[in-house]
């Protein structure tokens, strides 16, 4: 068929009926946007000539991604998670905050409600054998005191880049942890280096990545909550420096500033000291959250997330 068959003005009014623009009952909120999206995909519709097949295919595809709710991992795949991180970074810096640890993406793979602890914690079970992983830092206000009693809320993936409750092999909350910091704001813990997540093998998500030509990795890393009284809330990762897809994350999650220093120790009395008998790896890395204020965008984000069991 050839492209552009209906007048935009004929579009138009279909979507605002569509979206009930007319009917006084509703939420004027939500008609906007059907509106809008409705108008937006019945233009690239005719643009584009979309043909018949080729919409019932995508309707199959994203009902298929339903059923195997997918879409929690299909949002970063196609950089819109990342692109509201730019937009809330923009939104923060029109209203005057600065100075806050870089935010990246949350992911799909937050549980909430993992063992909380004082100052320190062992996020792994001994159950896999990575390599030994010691990370710690302070959490900090922009003015450089440091907070007490701020909650570092961190997870990550096992050796096989899989996550507990998402992966029933582990056991609940492996390598999930709250950590309260102590009264110099400082928080530690002991874990095991994780690897790089992949998209499930056959997955819609990966179909669709496959189908324009990308693959569905993402770098190692470690996510964090940080959340302190009278703060925003942070909501970031660090990434693991020479990982193969350090700059080449499907999801977008990373940033420069987000790229620690791994300290790999090899040094047998240092290993000693560690109480382990192979080389082991150390990170450090302090947050800086930023005071709550009036009139800046909500820091905390209403989003579903699994439950545990
Ligand atoms: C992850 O571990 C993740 O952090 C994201 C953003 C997407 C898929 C898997
Ligand atoms: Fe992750």
């Amino acid at each position: 068929m050839p492209a552009n068959l209906i007048k935009r003005d004929a579009i138009a009014a279909l979507a605002a009926r569509a979206a009930g623009l007319g009917q006084p009952e509703g939420n004027p909120r939500l008609k906007q946007v059907v509106n809008r999206l409705l108008g937006d995909l019945m233009l690239a519709i005719d643009e584009l000539d979309i043909s018949m097949n080729e919409f019932w295919t995508g309707v199959a595809y994203l009902t298929q991604a339903g059923k195997q709710n997918e879409f929690g991992l299909i949002v970063p795949g196609v950089v819109l998670e990342h692109f509201l991180d730019l937009r809330l970074d923009e939104a923060e810096r029109r209203a005057g905050l600065s100075g806050s640890t870089v935010r990246t993406i949350e992911g799909p793979l937050y549980i909430a409600g993992a063992p909380l602890s004082n100052g320190e914690a062992r996020l792994d079970d001994g159950t896999d054998d990575g390599e030994v992983l010691f990370m710690e830092g302070q959490v900090r206000a922009v003015s450089g005191e440091p907070i007490a009693g701020a909650v570092v809320d961190v997870w990550h993936a096992n050796t096989m880049g899989n996550y507990s409750h998402f992966d029933p092999s582990q056991a609940a909350f492996n390598l999930r942890r709250r950590i309260e910091t102590d009264k110099e704001g400082r928080y530690k813990f002991r874990s095991i280096m994780p690897s790089g997540y992949a998209c499930p093998p056959g997955s819609q998500t990966e179909k669709l990545l496959q189908a324009m030509g990308r693959h569905g990795n993402r770098p190692a890393h470690v996510h964090f909550f940080v959340t302190a009284p009278g703060y925003r809330k942070l909501t970031t990762q660090i990434n693991i420096d020479g990982d193969k897809y350090l700059h080449d994350d499907f999801a977008f999650g990373t940033r420069d500033e987000l790229i620690p220093r791994v300290e790999r120790v090899s040094d047998a009395a240092e290993i000693h000291k560690a109480g382990l008998n192979k080389p082991f790896s150390r990170i450090r890395f302090d947050f800086t959250v930023t005071k709550e204020a009036t009139g800046a965008p909500a820091s905390i984000v209403a989003r579903e997330h699994a439950e545990a069991a």
